[in-house]
């Protein structure tokens, strides 16, 4: 008899959430989605997750737990959910600080948790609550779009990698062998550090520039002012990781304006958020950059000048009229240190 799948349990409940979670689900396995946004957790709920792939859709079932929090300021409730085996965090950067005790309890004291989140810092935030043996940082270039509460367009093929450490090792393999069991492309690796850093470099370019400019990825080539900003946005990460002592083993500037191109319809998940007033990854992305290079003496204008120009664009919105002119952005660069 076959062995039953283990139960998987996702935080988030947004694009790539819905993408993990429905081929899990498809898969056998007991998936659960936990998060905050009531209108997905409703729908799902009710009729499971509807995939769009091209013409064609399919749907499956899948539990749900809301995680928003009480008015009265209590704990978030984890509701009868058993700690699972594996949990994998998919919510906003931003969203890590105040849901790491509620992964930590949705994990098992055994389990796995791993972020597959954009930007840097989530792990070591997941660690500090669940204590770094449970936790595991993975890096994805699948692509998906929110289509509707519990509705996720399927977007490019893409990977997933998990860095394994001593203690992790043989969790990561077994999850890893889940995904690939699941259709998705799934590798380990001793050393995650340089895709990260590449993953990195890729979305410090394309995000806050769509984002900023309001336009799909491919948009970028258009203008040889933004293909000099997205190359000089990439080529400062490499410099930073340089520093660090992470071998990117790419250039990641001719990888950023290959992925716009690979990308090009896409909006990016920047753009996504500031298109619905949501908060931004900027810090943990472009922001965590220029926090880095000021570590290691390394010089990051480009970031810098994009992580200004998305803060205050999100908190002031509505004063500052689209088009935005790439202008500002190469003077912004030039002012910052
Ligand atoms: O990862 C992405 C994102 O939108 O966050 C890219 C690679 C830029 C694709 O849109």
């Amino acid at each position: 008899m076959n062995e039953p799948r283990p139960p998987i349990t996702i935080l988030g409940t947004g694009a790539l959430a819905m993408r993990f979670g429905a081929m899990l689900a498809r898969a056998g396995h007991a998936v659960t989605l936990a998060g905050t946004w009531a209108e997905g957790l409703a729908a799902m709920g009710g009729r499971g997750i509807e995939v769009v792939e091209g013409h064609d859709g399919w749907r499956v079932d899948v539990a749900t737990l809301s995680l928003a929090l009480p008015a009265n300021g209590a704990n978030v409730s984890t509701g009868d959910v058993p700690p699972s085996p594996y949990l994998l965090v998919l919510v906003k950067s931003h969203q890590t600080p105040r849901l790491a005790p509620v992964a930590a309890r949705l994990a098992a004291p055994d389990g796995l948790i791993v972020t597959l989140q954009n930007g840097l810092g989530n792990a070591e935030c997941l660690a500090a609550s669940a204590g770094p043996d449970r936790v595991a940082v993975g890096v994805t270039t699948l692509g998906a779009a929110v289509a509707g509460p519990g509705r996720v367009r399927v977007g490019g093929d893409g990977t997933v990698t998990i860095g394994r450490s001593a203690a992790t090792a043989a969790r990561v393999d077994a999850l890893v062998d889940i995904l690939v069991a699941a259709g998705i492309d799934a590798a380990a690796t001793d050393d995650i550090a340089p895709t990260v850093w590449r993953k990195l470099a890729v979305n410090c370019a394309i995000n806050p520039l769509t984002a900023y400019l309001g336009v799909p990825n491919g948009r970028l080539l258009d203008d040889p002012r933004t293909i000099a900003l997205l190359h000089a946005a990439a080529a400062e990460v490499a410099a930073v990781a340089a520093a660090l002592g992470i071998p990117l083993d790419a250039d990641v500037a001719a990888l950023a304006e290959a992925v716009a191109a690979r990308t090009a319809d896409n909006r990016s998940s920047m753009l996504q958020d500031t298109d619905r007033g949501a908060p931004t990854e900027i810090d943990a992305i472009n922001g965590a950059v220029v926090r880095a290079g000021k570590v290691v003496g390394v010089e990051t204008p480009v970031n810098a000048a994009l992580w200004q120009a998305i803060v205050s664009l999100t908190a002031d919105d509505a004063a500052s009229p689209r088009p935005r002119d790439v202008g500002s952005l190469i003077e912004g660069a030039a002012r910052c240190p």
